[in-house]
């Protein structure tokens, strides 16, 4: 039997090829997405984070290890899809301009996606007016918003102020989230909804799919 452990102690070394053969054996022998999710790779990112900040591993070592993350969450991904059903509606997702960490924006995806929410992913440093061109071209229903730096996240104002400025900030939801990100914070840049992690982002999109496709 795989442990989560064993997981996540290859997370953190960076071993990406193993830690997808323990996330595939793990879901074999019957674990959820759910606890190899979260008390494998999430557990493991955890311990990268507190090591990271305590100077104990450096940016190359976070990388490798973002990567076995990445690889992990890629073998997760259909067994945290429920729906199978055709797409109830649309997001533009991105990590926020200056802003290149891409492992919550990528499980906000991989959750969406799992509530049938097709998603356009538009990747990591992008600015209000790339989120406005997407918007203006796909016609959402979801704009969602990553940040993970204190010194990117006023660049959600940004966002918010650019559909403004459009004259189309009363046809979106804007979501927001990540680590520095508060409810507080989501009010004071009007924004729509702040949730602290993937699976509550997910919920709370469905939620407002089911009461646009209600009213
Ligand atoms: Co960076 N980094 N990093 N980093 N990094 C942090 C964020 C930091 C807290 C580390 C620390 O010092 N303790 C710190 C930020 C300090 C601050 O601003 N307060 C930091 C720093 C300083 C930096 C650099 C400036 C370092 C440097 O160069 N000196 C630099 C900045 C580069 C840039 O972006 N311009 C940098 C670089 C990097 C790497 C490239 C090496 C790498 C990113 C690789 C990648 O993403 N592909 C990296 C990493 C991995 C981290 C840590 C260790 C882990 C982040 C992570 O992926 N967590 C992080 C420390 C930490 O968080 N403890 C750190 C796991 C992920 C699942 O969590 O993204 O929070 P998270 O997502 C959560 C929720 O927040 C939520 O859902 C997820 C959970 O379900 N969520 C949403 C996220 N987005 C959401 C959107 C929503 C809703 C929920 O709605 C739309």
């Amino acid at each position: 039997m795989v442990s989560m452990e064993e997981i996540s102690q290859a997370l953190q070394k960076g071993k990406a090829k193993i830690v997808q053969e323990l996330v595939q054996q793990a879901l074999d022998e019957g674990v959820s997405a759910k606890t190899v999710l979260e008390e494998g790779l999430l557990a493991g990112m955890d311990v990268i984070g507190v090591k990271f900040k305590n100077n104990e591993v450096y940016i190359p070592e976070v990388l490798i290890a973002a990567r076995a993350m990445n690889a992990g969450t890629t073998v997760l991904k259909p067994y945290l899809n429920e729906s199978g059903e055709a797409a109830i509606g649309k997001a533009v997702i991105g990590t926020v301009k200056g802003d290149l960490h891409d492992i919550g924006k990528n499980l906000v995806r991989m959750m969406l996606e799992g509530k049938g929410i097709e998603v356009i992913d538009l990747g990591v440093d992008v600015s209000a007016e790339q989120f406005l061109d997407a918007y203006q071209k796909e016609h959402p229903d979801i704009i969602g918003c990553s940040a993970l730096l204190t010194t990117t996240m006023s660049e959600m104002k940004n966002v918010v102020n650019a559909f403004e400025a459009a004259g189309v900030r009363d046809k979106v939801t804007i979501m927001i989230g990540g680590a520095p990100v508060t409810e507080a914070f989501c009010q004071s840049i009007g924004a729509d909804i702040y949730t602290p992690d993937a699976a509550s982002a997910a919920e709370a999109a469905k939620q407002v799919l089911t009461n646009k496709h209600n009213a």
